[in-house]
């Protein structure tokens, strides 16, 4: 007998790859992603998981498991694509053996992105099918589905969804898992070395699968009409739908689980069938403007907008233009992000902004560096960008010119893509100072592990790397490593290291405050000591509020007893009143 539970949308998609007889899974983790591999841990007994330093590994790793006769799969965020995007526009001509799925989650809305693009875009652009699931079931009935069509037509699939449904829940109905067998490993040259002469053929021969394919969407079960009240159809996919059936439960629906390629036929058929004919789908117009290109009448973005969720209401007005105040979908209190109490990347920013410094920043939860008061980080880009960024204003304006600027940058992140821009600077004589801001963990999107925690994915220990080895074997000779919240000697290395003549490396190595479980250290302020001077607000720790007369209050259950405000008090207001644990 079936068993049916609830799950999150990306623990479905774990689950579906589980039942789908999914042998090898890596993936870098980023929010709405990160769960799936999570999640993934659990069947650890039967399918094999990993952290990849970047998404472009992950994918290759998945290719080449895939190479090996097993289905495989990767996992990572919207952006991550575009790292991915090297190998991605290849295998995409290669095709697979084992089947091969990229998981990749999108984030209408932003909700913790640094842009809002469409991966359906991506999508296209290296001719790669997508599947979109609606709902928890889906995503886990839908990954199955991907493995097989990817089987089939010997395409790698991209398994799309967004924020929304990756994290709600919904009901799920559990299978066993299938025992795909392997596929034997066949040695093919010119499918799978893409050189100039093999590549030209690929081509012609998947420009003949996307044929197939959309052709065989015509009759694929997750593509399915509604018919109902035919004064109002909709084409729509993904979470979408959940908002077109709860605005027009009556209308007629044409609901894509294949959003590319799309069912030309099956779409040129239901418009022929109603009267006012609508696209609802999030971001771009995707299959707006390729149902518009075969000369159907259908209306889409001139109503409806191309950023953000959508939602039942956002219809309701467009549509049937009821007259609403449109409210965000989740309407929670404004609460700007903030570095947490005690966050080790708080003293540094302190010590920075102190010294009138500007940061290249880089992704991570140091990005709220570039929040006020602290205001130091002034660039924030792409995961690894921070280093090349200020190794470019170096080449373009001189080495003077950057002697009070620094490169911040995350353990996870440098691992990622940061190493390669440290390379960079070495090999071009640069100078400038880059600072890692090493707290064991990627904190950003929950404490996952990387390949310099000394633990994988799975649980297991391993070797760590050595970001200060690694950083002296490419050459660098000044490679610092500071307690961040020794803030008199990180000042004193900063002063020293952005006035040389050569790059340098300054890790200021202290763990993420919420990895730290043991009781911490009691502080309180003093007031009849405090001076209303307000040294010890500088940094902006959230656990410290100014009492009626401006003397200092310390929240006590906000503070994780960091010491910062104690180090900075230079009239002895804060005490130290009970040692941690
Ligand atoms: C290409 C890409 N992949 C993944 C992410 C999601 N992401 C944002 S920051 C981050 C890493 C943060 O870890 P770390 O650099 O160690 O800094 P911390 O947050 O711990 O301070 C990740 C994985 C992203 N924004 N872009």
């Amino acid at each position: 007998m079936s068993e049916k539970v609830i799950m999150l949308g990306n623990e479905a998609i774990a689950r579906g790859a589980y039942e789908a007889g999914v042998k090898v899974s890596s993936a870098y983790p980023g929010t709405p992603s990160t769960e799936i591999s999570e999640y993934l841990v659990q069947y650890k007994k039967d399918l094999y998981e990993e952290w990849a330093p970047n998404e472009k590994v992950a994918t290759e790793v998945a290719v080449g498991a895939s190479l090996s006769g097993v289905r495989a799969m990767a996992c990572m965020k919207h952006v991550g694509l575009n790292v991915a995007s090297d190998p991605l526009y290849s295998v995409s001509y290669m095709g697979v053996n084992g089947g091969l799925v990229l998981m990749v989650a999108d984030d209408p809305g932003l909700y913790s992105s640094q842009n809002e693009q469409d991966t359906r875009m991506v999508a296209r652009a290296a001719q790669v099918p997508v599947i979109e699931p609606s709902d928890s079931a889906e995503a886990k009935d839908f990954v199955k589905v991907a493995f097989e069509l990817s089987e089939k037509f010997d395409r790698p699939f991209i398994f799309r969804t967004t924020t929304r449904l990756a994290h709600s829940q919904g009901l799920v109905d559990l299978c066993e898992r299938e025992e795909v067998e392997d596929k034997p490993y066949e040695k093919n040259i010119r499918k799978n070395v893409m050189m100039p002469g093999n590549a030209k053929l690929r081509h012609i021969e998947i420009e003949k699968r996307n044929l197939e394919l959309a052709e065989a969407a015509e009759t694929l079960s997750i593509n399915r009409v509604e018919m109902n009240d035919t004064s109002i159809g909709v084409i729509t996919s993904g979470i979408p739908y959940q908002y077109v059936k709860e605005a027009l439960p009556n209308a007629s629906v044409l609901k894509l689980g294949m959003v590319n390629p799309l069912p030309r036929k099956m779409i040129e058929e239901f418009a022929s069938k109603v009267d006012t004919l609508y696209v609802v789908e999030e971001l771009d117009p995707v299959i707006e403007e390729q149902v518009k290109s075969w000369g159907i009448k259908v209306i889409g973005k001139e109503i409806f907008t191309v950023q953000g969720e959508y939602s039942a209401n956002m219809l309701r007005k467009a549509i049937l233009k009821e007259d609403l105040e449109i409210k965000a979908p989740a309407e929670a209190p404004q609460r700007p992000p903030i570095l947490c109490p005690g966050c080790p990347h708080r003293s540094v920013y302190y010590v920075l902004n102190k010294l009138k410094m500007h940061a290249a920043g880089d992704i991570g939860c140091y990005t709220l560096g570039a929040v006020a008061p602290l205001s130091v980080v002034d660039t924030t880009m792409c995961m690894g960008s921070s280093i090349s960024t200020l190794h470019g204003m170096e080449k373009a304006k001189g080495k003077e010119y950057i002697k009070n600027w620094v490169a911040v940058i995350g353990d996870s992140t440098f691992l990622h893509t940061g190493v390669n821009s440290l390379m960079n600077m070495v090999y071009n004589n640069a100078t400038g100072t880059v600072m890692i801001l090493d707290n064991s963990t990627t904190g950003m999107t929950g404490h996952q592990d990387h390949a310099a925690t000394g633990k994988t994915l799975q649980g297991d220990p391993t070797y760590a790397i050595d970001i200060p080895k690694l950083c002296r074997a490419m050459g660098v000779n000044n490679v610092i490593e500071v307690n961040a919240f020794d803030i008199a000697t990180l000042e004193k290395v900063i002063k020293e290291e952005t006035a040389r003549d050569e790059v340098s490396v300054i890790i200021t190595k202290s763990p993420c405050v919420l990895l730290d479980k043991s009781k911490k250290p009691l502080y309180i302020a003093h007031e009849d000591k405090c001076k209303k001077c307000g040294m010890c607000m500088k940094p902006g720790c959230p656990a410290m509020t100014r009492n009626a007369d401006g003397t200092i209050h310390i929240d006590d259950t906000m503070c994780t007893g960091c010491g910062l405000c104690e180090s900075l008090c230079k009239f002895d207001a804060i005490e130290l009143v009970k040692a941690g644990e």
